[in-house]
């Protein structure tokens, strides 16, 4: 549909990681080199759900992994695993088609282990690790179906 000159439209959102330690009561199918699990995510901000104008996001792990491409077509945008190293993941975001939009890709180093002064009292305490970026979805010229999904309600 046609574009909307002169306007631009911005979404907030967080993408990142949380990990924690596998602890003795792991599952037996856990494989016993793994030492952690882990959550990547992309989201809202404030409980913003993303799913009017995010079609699909894929996630691209380490080719360690069992089908290392993820694509998530509904909210929650993440993947849970387990493992024992951190690596990059690609988060790939695909818009609606109404939006006319290219897909977007972010890079995010999947953190594990806790570091920097806390970081000692942190693994005794098996605590979780967060790593995340707030960043925001730029759109230039929106489509009108883009500004219509955008600024509804
Ligand atoms: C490293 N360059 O050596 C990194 C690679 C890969 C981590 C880390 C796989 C788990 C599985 C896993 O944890 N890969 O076997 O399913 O630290």
């Amino acid at each position: 549909s046609k574009r909307l000159k002169n306007l631009q439209i911005c979404r907030p959102f967080v993408y990142g990681n949380m990990a924690v330690p596998l602890k003795e009561d792991r599952s037996p199918d856990i494989p016993t080199d793994h030492t952690h699990s882990w959550t990547v995510f992309l989201r809202g901000v404030n409980g913003d759900d993303l799913s009017s104008f995010v079609k699909r996001v894929v996630f691209k792990l380490h080719e360690t992994y069992p089908n290392s491409t993820r694509s998530i077509e509904e909210p929650p945008f993440e993947v849970t695993e387990t493992g024992w190293g951190e690596f990059e993941i690609s988060i790939r975001v695909y818009f609606v088609p109404e939006a006319s939009e290219k897909n977007v890709v972010m890079y995010h180093h999947l953190k594990l282990h806790p570091y920097g002064p806390e970081a000692e009292q942190q693994k005794l305490e098996g605590a979780t690790v967060t790593s995340m970026q707030y960043d925001e979805f730029v759109f230039n010229e929106p489509t009108e179906s883009l500004f219509e999904i955008l600024t509804k309600k």
